[in-house]
């Protein structure tokens, strides 16, 4: 694989505490990539604390990558180092001075991202479903985590701007992890973010605010994850199905909202999707208030 090579890397401040040897970690593939990033598998010879080998996730920048993708990436970078949480991805160590590239290094979720993996559930149908005991109280577990992990995230005042099922990862023992801080919008080659002046945005997950005055905040973000309840509970739908991008906004500012995805049923899950998409954000839940209400639903088992 072709990598990015950063011309002014000698100003980049070396960080100790986290940089990585290079000799230590072997790519092995490519798990997923866009125009100007990608993300690997590899393998991380001795982290710290771990001896052995051990498989990682690397985010690396691709030929032609520029300014902005590398801003990104040392972005989210930055970011990681700042958190810890076991719902949030968790940042192992960087390479930031070989070669003139960067690797970041962050640890490796077997089931890949959500989205994904409700897709391959989908598609196996019904018995995959059972197999994989995918059922209802599962998926609002996986929204409960999400929540617990966004709730952190809004506490340490930081904003995702990007959360959706493709950025949320999952473990072999199903816990969700909220990534993707800054360089994941350039993996996705559909039509899920529209190009605008300043980058990609991701329109079907952003608030009315953030559509018109590109205003983000954590309220933002839980309008966000009202759509992310609806991926959940369609198994990795692309949400406002039929609904060109172009026509989105309008709709939503008439009023216009997504339907119940599991008609006359899961109406406590609907009303919680309906508080995330209220047009003014305070009127919006806080991630608080979203854990405490989930708690309450898989309490009552319903
Ligand atoms: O659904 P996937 O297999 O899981 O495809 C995407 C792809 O890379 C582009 O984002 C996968 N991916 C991203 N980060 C990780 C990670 N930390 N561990 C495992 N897979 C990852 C994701």
């Amino acid at each position: 694989t072709k990598l990015y090579c950063v011309p002014n890397l000698k100003y980049l401040p070396l960080d100790p505490k986290w940089e990585f040897p290079r000799e230590r970690l072997n790519i092995e593939k490519v798990l997923g990539e866009g125009e100007f990033g990608q993300v690997l598998q590899a393998s991380a010879i001795d982290l710290p604390g771990v001896p052995g080998r051990t498989t990682v996730a690397v985010k690396a920048l691709k030929a032609g990558a520029g300014n902005t993708e590398l801003n990104d990436l040392l972005t989210e970078y930055e970011l990681l180092k700042e958190v810890s949480h076991p719902n949030i991805i968790r940042l192992l160590g960087a390479c930031t001075c070989s070669d003139g590239q960067i690797f970041i290094i962050i640890e490796y979720a077997d089931k890949g991202s959500l989205r994904g993996y409700l897709r391959g559930c989908r598609r196996g149908g019904r018995q995959a479903l059972e197999r994989e005991r995918l059922s209802l109280k599962t998926l609002i577990s996986y929204a409960w985590q999400i929540s617990k992990g966004m709730e952190y995230l809004s506490e340490m005042k930081m904003v995702h701007r990007d959360l959706a099922a493709r950025n949320i990862l999952l473990t072999s023992k199903g816990v969700c992890k909220v990534s993707d801080f800054g360089l994941s919008r350039d993996v996705y080659e559909d039509d899920t973010y529209l190009k605008q002046s300043r980058g990609k945005v991701p329109v079907k997950w952003m608030a009315l605010e953030s559509l018109s005055d590109q205003v983000y905040t954590s309220k933002s973000d839980v309008w966000s994850y009202g759509v992310l309840i609806w991926e959940l509970l369609t198994l990795g739908l692309a949400p406002y199905p039929g609904i060109a991008i172009q026509n989105l906004y309008d709709l939503l500012l008439s009023g216009y909202r997504m339907e119940n995805p599991v008609p006359n049923s899961q109406c406590k899950l609907y009303h919680l999707m309906q508080a995330c998409w209220a047009t003014y954000p305070t009127d919006r839940p806080s991630f608080m208030q979203i854990t405490s209400t989930l708690n309450r639903i898989l309490q009552e088992g319903s």
